[in-house]
């Protein structure tokens, strides 16, 4: 007869059940891996605060490397001042340009995904009247030909040359892209909302004020993402569910894309290394059958390799970077780019603003997270790697350049990433059209025009 299982039997289905639910609740609450290595700031500590010039070696190992958010007071170029910060050669260079541009009416926050088509004058002229409905972000960047998108996308695209692709204090990070940021807000400014981007970030201030409340990305668990958390990187990447990423960014797909690159290199070294070995069999030197040989089977593997790693990736990892950089970029301005307007995962539920006694009751986690807090004024950089929680209010006439970098995951400033051939690549065709442009004289124009200081 079969046993009835009695209520203290290990096997008893109520036991089985009740061990199952208290593993999958268990394994609910438990929170994803944080693997955040680098540095945290908290309310004593300051964002550090650089006055004079640095080596951009010593500036990736103190800040770069750990992590660390810092400001470089006056630290912009001043070319790129003389030119992105004066409204005539914004007019002149790039004032036909049709923006999409977000609105608001009244003191209603930005980011609410209302955009309105106007060109880059009629923007100009609006702010610089005194009104405050109007904020230029990140824009749409267009398509390459050849697959992935441009590093800058319009009023940028005409201003080549106006700024330097690669900032010479971050030589050696490879940008994503690069954006303008223009508007004006009265005097209790208006804020971005608290994100945090899927990049480094060199935030670049030409006008106005900005302060910036700042949270290391060892927070990510306690600021109620939109998005659910699946893991942060050593150097800060977050990642959520059903987007995972390497701590450079590079998708599943990029990774072997990245690997096809690699595969094909060794191909090609095999080749010249046979074509060396059947010179020397030719010529009867010594140990020449062995080498030959060796050097048969190192390309059939190599070719091997090939074969079985060239898949129609290519495709795939262009049609999901650029989702990821819609996303990053609409993380930014506090809108999605998604089409049913719901906020991007990287957004916070938090509102820093509202009363405390809410805070608390609405987001209990929230009292572990450390915030430090910094202002940038006009000439000055801010340095945020990828990860760290941002809400940024700006004051008076604002206008920023902001680049953003993959996020290095390397060993060294000569070194700052695992694939670096990769990003280069990357880097050289989404920058192709404003070498082009900037060589075809472009820069000179915009220079000369105005009196720019070279
Ligand atoms: O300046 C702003 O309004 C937001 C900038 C920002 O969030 C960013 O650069 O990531």
């Amino acid at each position: 007869m079969k046993r009835r299982p009695r209520y203290r039997d290990a096997r008893h289905p109520f036991l089985v059940w009740w061990r199952c639910s208290a593993q999958r609740v268990r394994k609910k609450r438990r929170p994803p891996p944080n693997g955040y290595a680098g540095v945290r700031l908290g309310p004593g500590d300051a964002v550090p605060v650089l006055s004079s010039a640095i080596e951009p070696r010593e500036f990736y190992d103190r800040y770069v490397a750990t992590r660390t958010p810092v400001i470089v007071r006056g630290g912009l170029l001043r070319e790129t001042m003389a030119t992105l910060a004066n409204d005539a050669v914004l007019h002149q260079v790039a004032g036909e340009c049709v923006l999409n541009v977000e609105t608001r009416e009244g003191s209603e926050s930005f980011g609410r995904g209302k955009k309105q088509s106007m060109s880059f004058s009629s923007l100009l002229r609006e702010v610089s009247a005194g009104s405050t409905r109007h904020y230029l972000t990140t824009q749409e960047l267009p398509e390459l030909a050849s697959g992935g998108e441009q590093l800058v996308a319009p009023p940028l695209t005409e201003l080549a040359g106006c700024f330097p692709l690669r900032p010479p204090l971050l030589p050696t990070l490879v940008p994503q892209s690069i954006n303008l940021w223009l508007g004006r807000a009265d005097g209790s400014g208006a804020s971005s909302g608290l994100h945090h981007d899927y990049h480094d970030n060199l935030y670049c201030l030409l006008k106005g004020r900005k302060s910036f409340r700042l949270f290391s990305p060892a927070d990510a668990a306690h600021l109620y993402t939109h998005g659910e958390l699946l893991r942060v990187h050593p150097n800060g990447r977050i990642n959520y569910e059903g987007h995972p990423t390497a701590a450079d960014g590079r998708s599943p797909d990029d990774e072997r894309r990245e690997a096809v690159q690699r595969a094909r290199r060794e191909q090609s070294e095999a080749e010249q290394a046979l074509a060396r070995a059947e010179e020397a069999e030719d010529n009867g030197e010594p140990g020449a059958d062995e080498a030959l040989e060796a050097a048969e089977q190192r390309l059939e593997a190599a070719m091997d390799a090939v074969m079985e790693l060239e898949m129609p990736a290519a495709e795939t990892a262009r049609k999901r970077r650029r989702g990821q950089a819609a996303t990053d970029a609409a993380a930014a301005n506090g809108a999605d780019g998604g089409d049913d307007n719901s906020p991007p995962p990287s957004f916070s539920r938090v509102v820093l603003t509202a009363p405390a006694a809410e805070l608390r009751a609405r987001f209990p986690r929230l009292q572990h997270a450390r915030e430090t807090r910094c202002e940038l004024r006009a000439g000055d950089l801010l340095y945020l790697p990828c990860g760290w929680f941002h809400d940024v209010t700006s004051y008076d006439e604002h206008r920023a350049l902001n680049y953003w970098f993959h996020p290095p995951d390397g060993e060294s400033y000569d070194d700052p990433y695992s694939a670096a051939e990769f990003w280069e690549a990357e880097f050289k065709a989404a920058s192709k059209p404003q070498r082009t442009m900037a060589q075809s004289g472009k820069k000179q124009n915009a220079g000369k025009k105005h009196g720019r200081r070279r």
